[in-house]
């Protein structure tokens, strides 16, 4: 029988299954993954200078594709510098495979070069547990493509999320009879829910006195907002959302009552707080758009009554007790329930959309002239408005943690499904100016903006080689507050000080010149030095077909809180 190198059938193998780029760094483990790809040349292969970065710039590709976002890290430290970004893709439900190298199958144990075997025999793969699907040590060569086929029809079943596969270098080498990989992931048709549930859950919505639809990001995970807008509209009920449910109905739609929680809208919470019931569709009422589960704020379940659809049943009835729970496919079960809305009477609810309007409106009014505002330092209002103005309605807005992703997710109109993407589950510092390199992989025709903190943008810089080795023309506002403003907000809040939180060389704010180092990387750099000065820039920097940097001085301004977080009933102040 013909025999063919194991990493060239892989190669071929993740071409058939839908591959079109791998993101990684390489490793002695890897090479001859490596030299796989290279000679196929068919998989683009984003080599980064950073695994965090890589694994974030997998998933947000995933985010906008719709496909895995595939990932390939050296053992040991290629492998642990992973791990928050998987981490992050893991906790908002993103599909990622990750290809690890390991250290030679028959050295396990032995403590080869780079070997973590601390309690078990190689076992690099325990440090992945917690927060992948699965986990697979590749045990023996001709495990391989059984382990694939595993890895890429779990990561893209069910509640989608991280899988790794670890593979010791010698199994990429070995030879295994030609079609090997002959096994594809089955095309798995997603949970549904029937007829009769589809017309119960639309009479109830249609009979209720103050219901409430709430989104949460597996709306677009499920590609479902169009149904969402067909229910809403059939139904006449509002929406609100989490902060990753965003877009979820677009801007301005006169059903959309924003985002709940602590950096949400009062309307949203007023009007969820008094719904007689409220149909959630994949959400899992996190903290912060709960405003940490005190009925006092954002939901009141009981004796607000609960229709609850999650893809996965762990999540029904985790936070509040639902009276019906169903295991379903957001867009199958939104779909079915549009349909059966159809045969359905709503009850009249006089007043709604002008309660919502005007609850929008004034709490809008608390940025409206900031929106506008001069000041330089700029108003981080100012830099979100000249964004919105600048970017086109169906560009991408990739948020990371900070003044950014609370000022998007309360102030910015989103008003293509999609657009907004944010690190929800995690938050993590140093997803956002990486995240954005994935989206525009998917997307090339389309914008895609990271709007980022300094924290943030100064934690890892080399995006900034991988964007212009890669040649992805992604613009990054960094938005520069000489601090880890969010935190040293709430510290400065509740103990006085700042301690801790302040970019501060001899005493004084350090200002990075973030412009200087991305054209000294060969990206474009703009200093931004009046306010007037950031819409023109942005435009042209999405214009130049180069990635840029654009650094926006900002003054620290916290962003209005309307909902409740616990965190904030914990801090003392010493005698
Ligand atoms: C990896 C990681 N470390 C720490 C935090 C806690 N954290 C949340 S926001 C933030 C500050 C972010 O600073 P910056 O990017 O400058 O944005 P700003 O708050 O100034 O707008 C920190 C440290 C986090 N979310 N992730
Ligand atoms: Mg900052």
């Amino acid at each position: 029988m013909k025999k063919q190198i194991a990493a060239v059938q892989l190669t071929e193998y993740l071409e058939r299954v839908g591959v079109e780029v791998i993101f990684g760094l390489s490793g002695h483990t890897l090479v001859q993954m490596l030299d796989a790809l290279g000679r196929r040349n068919r998989i683009r292969f984003v080599s980064c200078r950073h695994e965090q970065l890589a694994t974030h710039m997998a998933d947000g590709y995933a985010r906008v594709s719709g496909k895995p976002g595939v990932v390939m890290t050296h053992v040991g430290p290629g492998l642990t510098n992973a791990i928050t970004g998987i981490a992050t893709a893991a906790l908002d439900s993103i599909p990622l495979v990750v290809i690890t190298g390991n250290v030679q199958s028959y050295y396990f144990g032995r403590g080869p070069h780079q070997e973590v075997n601390l309690h078990a025999d190689s076992d690099q793969v325990e440090i992945c547990r917690p927060i992948c699907k699965r986990v697979y040590r590749v045990g023996r060569a001709e495990d391989l493509p059984r382990v694939m086929e595993r890895a890429f029809h779990l990561a893209m079943s069910g509640r989608q999320g991280p899988v790794l596969v670890d593979v010791p270098m010698d199994f990429f080498s070995a030879e295994l009879p030609e079609g090997a990989f002959s096994q594809m992931p089955a095309p798995v048709a997603r949970p549904a829910i029937d007829e009769a549930q589809a017309r119960e859950i639309a009479e109830a919505l249609a009979g209720a006195e103050r219901p409430v639809i709430y989104a949460g990001g597996g709306v677009h995970i499920a590609r479902a907002s169009e149904e969402l807008i067909a229910v809403a509209e059939a139904l006449d009920v509002p929406v609100a959302h989490s902060l990753m449910g965003k877009g979820c109905l677009p801007d301005g739609h006169p059903l959309l009552l924003g985002t709940t929680g602590y950096w949400g809208q009062p309307v949203a919470n007023e009007m969820c707080r008094k719904a007689d019931l409220i149909l959630a569709v994949a959400t899992r009422f996190a903290e912060t758009d709960s405003s940490s589960w005190d009925p006092k704020h954002t939901f009141a379940i009981p004796p607000t009554r609960l229709i609850h659809i999650d893809i996965d049943p762990a999540e029904i009835g985790r936070n509040y007790p639902a009276e019906l729970g169903v295991v379903a496919d957001a867009k199958q079960a939104l779909g079915a329930i549009a349909k059966a809305a159809r045969h359905t009477k709503p009850r009249p609810r006089p007043g709604v959309r002008e309660t919502i309007a005007q609850g929008l409106a004034s709490f809008s009014q608390n940025w409206s002239d900031l929106r506008l505002s001069d000041e330089f330092p700029m108003r981080p209002e100012r830099v979100l408005a000249d964004l919105r103005k600048a970017l086109p309605k169906d560009g991408f807005v990739v948020t990371d943690v900070g003044w950014n992703k609370n000022g998007v997710g309360q102030q910015f109109p989103i008003s293509v499904a999609g657009t907004m993407i944010a690190p929800g589950g995690m938050a993590t510092m140093g997803f956002g100016h990486a995240a954005v390199l994935g989206a525009k992989f998917a997307r090339p025709d389309r914008a895609a903006v990271a709007l980022v903190g300094d924290g943030c943008f100064s934690s890892n810089m080399s995006v900034l080689a991988t964007a212009v080795e890669a040649n992805l023309p992604v613009v990054w506002v960094v938005m520069d507050n000489a601090s880890f403003g969010v935190i040293s907000s709430i510290e400065k809040r509740h103990l006085g000080g700042t301690f801790g939180c302040m970019f501060e060389a001899n005493g004084e704010p350090y200002h990075m010149d973030y412009a200087a180092i991305a054209r000294a990387c060969g990206a474009g750099g703009i200093m931004i030095e009046a306010a007037d000065q950031l819409e023109p820039a942005i435009r042209e920097a999405l214009a130049s077909g180069r990635p840029t940097l654009i650094q926006a001085p900002v003054a620290m301004a916290p962003t209005p809180t309307p909902g409740n977080w616990d965190i904030n009933n914990i801090f003392r102040k010493p005698a």
